[in-house]
């Protein structure tokens, strides 16, 4: 896609969303053990999940599961029965579940201050401004392409509404990347700690323990994404 039509279509997208998932909300308890998500960056029902995670702040192991991915699909079916998305699993308490709202309403009880965001609880409106925020995006993230599979998962520092964040959420999604998701939202307190890592506060940051890589530009992590991942 052309590069400034992918920005637009992106920004668009977080504009759909009034640009929720860009700011951290107020937080509760922290979980001892990181998070686990499996979904794919086109469907709706993970958005509002991904934006939960945004919002209290919380660090996410991401299994990308697109449609036609050899990986972690299979994974969510032997977990628990069956092959939908998203899927969340929290090694903290032993819970894992199916159900976008079930989801966000035991994130903000979990790590929240208990009742979620009425960005996430508007009858109808939430889930069809997130269905317009994945057309607007031509359902990008979705369907898989032949990638290799890293021996370590990688990691990307970004927040939900960040339109250049998204685009590369989009391509670790395709590629089925497996990635751990530092949410980084406006006004984390962890902006400090990614700040003294990386020398500034810039999203999308992408670390690759496989290749020792770090880097920043959205454009620039995609094509090192195609050429290090991507099988032709
Ligand atoms: N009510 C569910 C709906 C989930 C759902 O329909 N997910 C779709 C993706 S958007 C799915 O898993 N489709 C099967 C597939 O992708 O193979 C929720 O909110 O989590």
């Amino acid at each position: 896609m052309n590069r400034i039509l992918d920005v637009t279509t992106s920004l668009l997208a977080t504009v759909a969303r009034l640009g929720f998932g860009e700011h951290v909300g107020e937080a509760g308890p922290r979980p001892v053990k990181t998070l686990t998500l499996y979904e794919y960056e086109g469907c709706p029902y993970c958005r509002k999940v991904r934006e939960a995670l945004t919002v209290l702040d919380l660090d996410v192991m991401i299994y990308p599961c697109p449609k036609g991915g050899p990986r972690y699909r299979k994974e969510v079916g032997e977990r628990g029965g069956k092959e939908q998305f998203p899927y969340l699993v929290d090694p903290n308490t032993g819970e894992e579940m199916y159900e976008s709202d079930d989801m966000t309403d035991y994130l903000f009880r979990q790590y929240g201050t208990g009742s979620r965001s009425w960005m996430l609880s508007l009858p109808i409106l939430t889930d069809l401004s997130s269905f317009a925020a994945s057309a607007f995006r031509l359902a990008g993230g979705t369907r898989y392409r032949a990638a290799k599979r890293p021996e370590k998962p990688l990691g990307l520092y970004s927040y939900e509404g960040s339109p250049f964040c998204r685009i590369v959420r989009e391509r670790l999604s395709e590629l089925e990347l497996p990635y751990l998701l530092h949410n980084v939202g406006i006004h984390s307190p962890r902006r400090q700690e990614f700040i003294d890592r990386s020398g500034r506060m810039m999203v999308p940051y992408l670390v690759d323990p496989n290749t020792g890589e770090e880097m920043f530009e959205s454009a620039d992590i995609c094509a090192y994404l195609d050429e290090n991942y991507l099988l032709l």
